[in-house]
């Protein structure tokens, strides 16, 4: 079951993009690069951003290389995160060979949607998107250029979180994106996973702690298949779709998302040991898209 071999983690690394927000797997010198907060007169923050288009070959199963278009050279593109109220600035220069964009979702006027002809930016050229962020809730940024599915699955896309100004509980966060690859453009995806690289969980399983809530934020940007899901063995979840109201709407093993859709699943781990999570649609669990949870600490029934 699975791959022979192993993906270099030099380029992708999901087991730290797992867990990374504003670019928080970053030294603290190289993070103020790429994002800077300022606190506002009331009390909000301005958080500013450095996103840039670069053109980037990613390994994505061991041996298979994909031609990406990337926001800052990784698939997905940074997590962005900001809490509700907040001033999000992002300032975007394309040095990718095609024309793009950033489409943010949630509240924004017009002009900073990234998503008509004249809001495409050339190689070479820059613009700064600039919005309160609201509401809050689980949201995404991608490229809007045409033809959009295929700027979409070249991997410009990635996921934008705003918290309640009432915080969540304190959790284990993790961010996990599911997507496809269309490795011989035939407009069909070859490879499957959570964080691009087929399996990588499987063989680098997430780490959680028995009893500690663990709060995943769950996207959905596959192209091509008009549905992705995620199904977790041996326990159940709560599940807030979009994340835009803090009462869970479902509590349930099974999510599927159509493109575009998110949500927020929180459950915490009952016993230590291995648990798998994959794609309900085996196609795609065998194709990559599969991983593991590994529980530690003392059993808790309860
Ligand atoms: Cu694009």
């Amino acid at each position: 079951m699975g791959p022979v071999g192993e993906v270099s983690t030099q380029i992708l690394n999901p087991t730290a993009f797992l867990r990374s927000f504003n670019f928080s797997h970053l030294p603290e010198a190289e993070r103020a690069r790429f994002y800077r907060e300022t606190r506002r007169s009331d009390g909000s923050l301005l958080r500013e951003y450095e996103l840039i288009a670069v053109d980037r070959d990613i390994e994505i199963a061991p041996g298979i290389f994909f031609p990406a278009w990337t926001y800052n050279g990784t698939v997905p593109g940074p997590t962005i995160r900001a809490t509700e109220g907040d001033r999000v600035r992002v300032n975007f220069v394309n040095q990718g060979s095609h024309p793009h964009t950033i489409h943010f979702h949630g509240w924004h006027p017009p002009e900073m949607d990234g998503s008509l002809p004249e809001h495409q930016l050339a190689p070479n050229e820059r613009f700064t998107y600039e919005f309160d962020a609201e509401p809050f809730g689980l949201h995404l940024y991608h490229c809007h250029a045409v033809p959009l599915k295929r700027h979409i699955h070249k991997g410009l896309y990635g996921t934008f979180i705003v918290d309640p100004k009432d915080a969540r509980p304190a959790a284990d966060e993790m961010v996990m994106v599911m997507n496809g690859f269309d490795t011989n453009f035939d407009a069909e995806n070859e490879i499957y996973a959570v964080n691009s690289i087929a399996n990588h969980y499987m063989q680098e399983p997430v780490r959680v702690k028995v009893g500690q809530l663990v709060r995943i934020y769950l996207v959905n940007i596959t192209e091509f298949d008009l549905l992705n899901s995620f199904h977790l063995h041996g326990m159940f979840f709560d599940l807030y779709r979009t994340g835009t109201s803090r009462q869970a709407g479902e509590h349930t093993d099974t999510v599927m998302l159509c493109q575009g859709e998110r949500a927020i699943l929180e459950t915490t781990f009952r016993y230590p040991g291995d648990f798998m999570f994959h794609a309900h649609q085996s196609e795609f669990a065998e194709l990559g898209w599969m991983g593991l949870f590994r529980a530690e600490g003392p059993r808790r029934d309860t």
